[in-house]
């Protein structure tokens, strides 16, 4: 009650005492709920059990095994890593070491850009946690771990109904010896569209304190004047800067003159110029073919002083043979992913580059064992989210034709799905290529592969072409998304708009050509946690605010569930995703050291106004939670 009382405090909630402790131990301020948390979480089991979850045909729930996890010694502290590089020696002592290096260095992405590029962006941190500490233990010589950011942010509160920050956190104490990476979207932080500086500034600051050491920064359209602002943050933070080229086209391909070997080295020149530690190669697509590499990373090796991180994916199958060339002409870090949640539109698997180089003079620096064990454990959990596979079995060429980014492939298809285009899959892919060359041939990469991608959807459900885009143009309500690119709310495309298509979608409206963050008014943070102080009636977080200022309704409908059902992420997957089976037994471990143990008994036939009652057991007493059926 005396920290209730402080909390509501009008001097408190108006910022006048330092509140950073709140953010640092959030577990001081989780005042008793109203409802018991057994009871919430019997609900969500009892409803998700009965109306299955969004997303996945309703089924009964498979059986899965146990994941198997390898059995490192987790009582001693894990080896030293990069981290401590980090932070002993600062961001320069790590780029100084990564120079030193003669073997090729990995990052991670199992948790971040696998899972997005294969799954839907679906892992949930229960399942992350599971293997943490082993990871610690067993891949502790990487450059970094690949764990946040992307669309990580927005799925973890929009379908996962778990906190992301609270992930980062918990990683953090799991992993204590590797650099955490995260991937940035520039202005667009971990969102779809330009936030003003003060939002891009505070988020990074966020990020850091809560354990992200690399921001590797990109923007959408390869506009330099859009990274600034978070390169600069980065660097005031302390942190490792790693700006990004994004790759597209094809420059061994003169039909294809926009983006050449020259672009890109202009290019690279300004990020280290800019501030950037490391400079990345954002292959997000997979078009860097094994001799465009060569040559990229030879062109850049001379160009730049600053290490080279190159990311790919693996979708055409060409993803080692492409690493292999960029090692050839000396760069060096990569992006590989353990093997089981490898290759196709995911990264590399690392365990396949390891054998690959063994016996060259430039190995992997990594123990192929540990990544083999390890990645037995992502066999295994992968099997959860089988309804979120894309249904890819094998190497896919047409990649070089669509370009479409590994991320964004999963999620496009569900989106298809979603307004009823998945049996014309095949006319999307192609149409996306089709919108590409009407824009003028941009730079694909969330979130301007987004507005490919809506476009695309948008043509094929409505018949449209290229020329009838044009002659019915003026009568057409375009996408919101398409709409705002071409206003340049998400910066200017290299080359331009092309014009007569830019009157046509955007009608009255006048584009900018000014950054928007020069335009767009500071947010003021205060004001939003004391509206949510009160909305939701209890402290809140920077971090939360943060999250609300970049989805406001994504986060209210995220807080609601959270109200409803408590903190689900404890669940298991199978659980969370599928509820029980009847009989079935849990355990369900809410914090540590407490355990509930949740059995469901037996369901009813639905009463004349629609509801089943779902008896439970809980810790051994009988329980009944009523469930409106909405099937
Ligand atoms: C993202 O921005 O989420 C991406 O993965 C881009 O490649
Ligand atoms: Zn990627």
């Amino acid at each position: 009650p005396f920290l209730e009382n402080v909390v509501k405090h009008p001097s408190f909630i108006s910022g006048q005492f330092n509140t950073s402790f709140i953010d640092s131990t959030p577990e001081l301020f989780l005042f008793p709920n109203r409802k018991d948390r057994g009871t919430k979480l019997l609900n969500y089991i009892g409803n998700v059990t009965v109306n299955g979850f969004p997303g996945i045909e309703k089924k009964s729930k498979p059986i899965f095994g146990e994941a198997r996890t390898p059995s490192f010694d987790l009582s001693t502290a894990p080896p030293k890593g990069t981290k401590q590089i980090l932070d002993e020696q600062g961001a320069d002592g790590v780029i100084k070491w990564v120079k030193e290096q003669q073997g090729v260095l990995l990052t991670d992405t199992t948790f971040r850009d696998a899972h997005q590029s294969l799954l839907a962006t679906r892992v949930r941190s229960h399942d992350m946690f599971g293997i943490a500490k082993e990871s610690a233990q067993g891949m502790h010589n990487l450059f970094s771990y690949e764990m946040w950011g992307g669309a990580t942010f927005d799925v973890a509160y929009r379908f996962l109904k778990e906190n992301p920050w609270d992930r980062l956190i918990k990683m953090r104490e799991m992993i204590p010896n590797v650099l955490f990476q995260m991937l940035f979207r520039g202005a667009n932080a971990v969102g779809y569209k330009n936030y003003p500086d003060n939002v891009i500034k505070e988020f990074i600051q966020k990020s850091a304190e809560a354990g992200i050491d690399v921001f590797r920064i990109f923007d959408s359209l390869n506009w330099i004047k859009g990274m600034e602002v978070a390169i600069d943050a980065t660097r005031q933070s302390g942190k490792i800067a790693e700006a990004a080229l994004c790759y597209t086209g094809d420059i061994l391909d003169d039909s294809r003159d926009k983006y050449t070997v020259q672009y890109y080295k202009d290019m690279a020149k300004e990020l280290e110029s800019a501030g950037a530690h490391i400079l990345a190669i954002k292959d997000m697509a997979g078009l860097l073919k094994p001799e465009a590499a060569y040559r990229l990373v030879s062109e850049l090796k001379s160009t730049v002083d600053i290490p080279i991180h190159l990311h790919t994916h693996d979708t055409s199958g060409n993803g080692v043979f492409t690493y292999a060339k960029a090692i050839e002409a000396g760069v060096d870090i990569v992006d590989t992913a353990l093997g089981a949640m490898a290759g196709l539109t995911s990264q590399p698997s690392a365990s396949s580059l390891s054998y690959a180089l063994k016996g060259s003079n430039r190995e992997v620096i990594g123990n192929i064992d540990a990544f083999e064990k390890i990645s037995y454990y992502w066999e295994d959990v992968r099997k959860y989210y089988q309804d979120f596979e894309s249904g890819m079995m094998s190497p896919h060429t047409e990649v070089y034709v669509h370009e479409m980014p590994g991320g964004q492939y999963s999620n496009l298809q569900q989106q298809a799905k979603a307004v009823g285009l998945g049996d014309r899959w095949e006319e999307v892919k192609e149409m996306y290529s089709r919108v590409n060359m009407l824009f003028g041939d941009v730079v694909k990469v969330t979130p301007s592969s987004k507005v490919v991608g809506d476009m695309a959807l948008f043509m094929v459900q409505n018949n449209l072409d290229e020329v009838s885009v044009i002659t019915r143009g003026k009568t057409i309500d375009f996408p919101d998304s398409v709409i705002e690119f071409f206003e340049g709310y998400i910066g200017q495309p290299y080359g331009g708009f092309p014009k007569e298509l830019q009157k046509v979608i955007l009608k009255d409206r006048e584009p900018i050509t000014v950054r928007p963050g020069e335009l767009l008014e500071p947010v003021d943070f205060e004001a939003i946690k004391e509206m949510l102080f009160h909305k939701l009636d209890r402290p809140v977080t920077s971090q939360e605010v943060l999250a609300y200022t970049l989805y406001p309704k994504v986060f209210e409908e995220y807080s609601e569930t959270d109200k409803n059902f408590g903190d689900v992420s404890v669940l298991d997957t199978p659980t969370f995703l599928y509820g029980l089976r009847l009989g079935e037994e849990i355990e369900v471990e809410i914090e540590v050291g407490k355990t509930l143990i949740i059995k469901l008994v037996s369901i009813s036939e639905p009463t004349h106004d629609g509801n089943r009652i779902i008896y439970f057991e809980l810790n051994g007493q009988p329980r009944e939670i009523s469930i409106q059926d909405m099937n």
